[in-house]
């Protein structure tokens, strides 16, 4: 709350412009909907010259490998880092050609800056095309991501001009919605969700200073506390192949048409997204796993999946990185039931299966948000609140507030 309050106090003088709700209105009751008509014929159908002068806009090529790896190179160096500038997301290459390439991918929403002598790549932000679920509305939406500028670029209100640009080639589409999320509290959340951790190799997340040695405690009982079994115990569970994807399709759907908001997947996102292939991600970025039951006669009955982002430690030089698998999409035959004690329990049962194959897969750290039925697992499986937030937001539409993740007590 105190966050909200100072930063109510900005006067956001660019955000004011824009079609998303302020927050004084983000709790009311509204009507949900498009907050602005776009005409179409009014939409400039070329990009104004860049801002600033010796700096040009250059829309980028992905397919090509050097490109990508100016994408990744910036990223590295100037994207997203905690307040106290210890850790930075470091997306590899095969991760960023993964999410930036995802079925519908448009080159045009690659939007990049560079400098006009050197060429150098000052800036980037993207958009890629979901169809997203509000409740019972459908939008065809971009999803905007990437939105990074050059360290020596900052402060000179940049982000606005090149947040206009990817706006102007989304309505050029007839995309007059956008979902993105930020850690940062901007006008206004349409739901805001908390960071829990799970230590995999404690005493590494120590020695970069990720996790305190709690008061009272010793680090080997910290190291005790968090150790694993080598095997998983679920029956039947396996990795994920392509011959699943119709199956995972008809469980993920069914799982997410309960949610208030949700992507709505086609078959092709659900194979890009959750099945690992080495020609888009040389190094592995997806893991995914089903359960195939053989008293059912093979049939799926859950899956699960995490992605690995890794975060670069700020001038480590024993521990440069830090591996972290973040809980993806999973889904399960037992949310159907009504059996909410069985709910908990078989999530639970699979949440520490994926605990320990990531485990095996080397992570150091397991990531999971305050969202579907994380809740039902968080505490058991030995997870913490993070101080970080992810705060989700909706442009140009208008929605109720959805609340982050379910209430452990009544599951709703
Ligand atoms: S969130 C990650 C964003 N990236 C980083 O944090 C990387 C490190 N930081 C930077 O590169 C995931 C810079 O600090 C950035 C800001 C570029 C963040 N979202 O140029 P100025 C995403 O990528 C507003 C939205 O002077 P700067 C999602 C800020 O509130 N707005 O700042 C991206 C202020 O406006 P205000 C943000 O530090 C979603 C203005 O920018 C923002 O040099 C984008 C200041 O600009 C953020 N993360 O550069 C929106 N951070 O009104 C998509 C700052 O408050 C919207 N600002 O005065 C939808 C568009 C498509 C619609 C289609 C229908």
């Amino acid at each position: 709350a105190s966050q909200r309050n100072t930063k109510d106090m900005a006067s956001h003088k660019f955000w004011q412009t824009q079609p998303v709700p302020k927050f004084e209105d983000a709790m009311k009751p509204v009507e949900e909907g498009p907050i602005k008509v776009i005409d179409p014929a009014r939409v400039p159908k070329e990009a104004p010259p860049f801002a600033v002068q010796g700096f040009e806009w250059d829309t980028l090529d992905l397919t090509d490998e050097g490109q990508l790896q100016e994408v990744y190179e910036l990223l590295t160096h100037h994207y997203v880092e905690d307040d106290e500038a210890m850790f930075r997301f470091n997306y590899s290459s095969s991760f960023l050609n993964w999410a930036l390439k995802a079925p519908g991918w448009r080159k045009d929403w690659h939007i990049g800056v560079r400098a006009t002598t050197s060429r150098r790549l000052v800036a980037f932000i993207s958009g890629i095309p979901v169809s997203l679920r509000v409740r019972k509305n459908t939008l065809s939406c971009s999803e905007i991501n990437f939105l990074c500028i050059h360290k020596k670029l900052r402060s000179k209100r940049l982000a606005p001009v090149l947040i206009q640009e990817v706006t102007r080639r989304c309505y050029v589409q007839g995309v007059y919605q956008a979902i993105y999320t930020a850690g940062i509290l901007l006008p206004a959340p349409v739901s805001t969700c908390r960071y829990f951790h799970r230590s995999l190799n404690w005493e590494k997340l120590y020695e970069v200073g990720f996790s305190p040695l709690p008061a009272g405690s010793t680090k080997q009982r910290q190291i005790a506390r968090y150790k694993l079994p080598k095997e998983t115990e679920t029956p039947g569970l396996r990795p994920m192949e392509t011959k699943d994807v119709d199956a995972v399709l008809d469980l993920l759907k069914r799982y997410l048409s309960r949610m208030d908001m949700a992507q709505e997947f086609s078959s092709e996102e659900v194979a890009h997204w959750l099945v690992h292939d080495e020609k888009i991600c040389p190094e592995q970025v997806v893991w995914s796993y089903v359960v195939e039951d053989a008293n059912q006669g093979g049939k799926l009955t859950d899956f699960f999946s995490f992605y690995c982002l890794e975060s670069t430690v700020i001038g480590n030089t024993k521990h440069p990185t830090i591996r972290a698998a973040y809980l993806f999409y999973y889904a399960t035959e037992t949310a159907f039931t009504g059996d909410q004690k069985a709910l908990k329990e078989r999530l639970n049962g699979l949440m520490h299966d994926a605990l320990v194959l990531a485990k095996k897969a080397n992570f150091d750290v397991f990531n999971a948000l305050t969202l579907l039925h994380n809740p039902l697992f968080l505490e058991d499986q030995k997870f913490g609140a993070g101080d970080g937030q992810l705060n989700y937001y909706l442009y140009n539409y208008r929605a109720n507030y959805i609340q982050g993740g379910v209430d452990p007590k009544t599951n709703k």
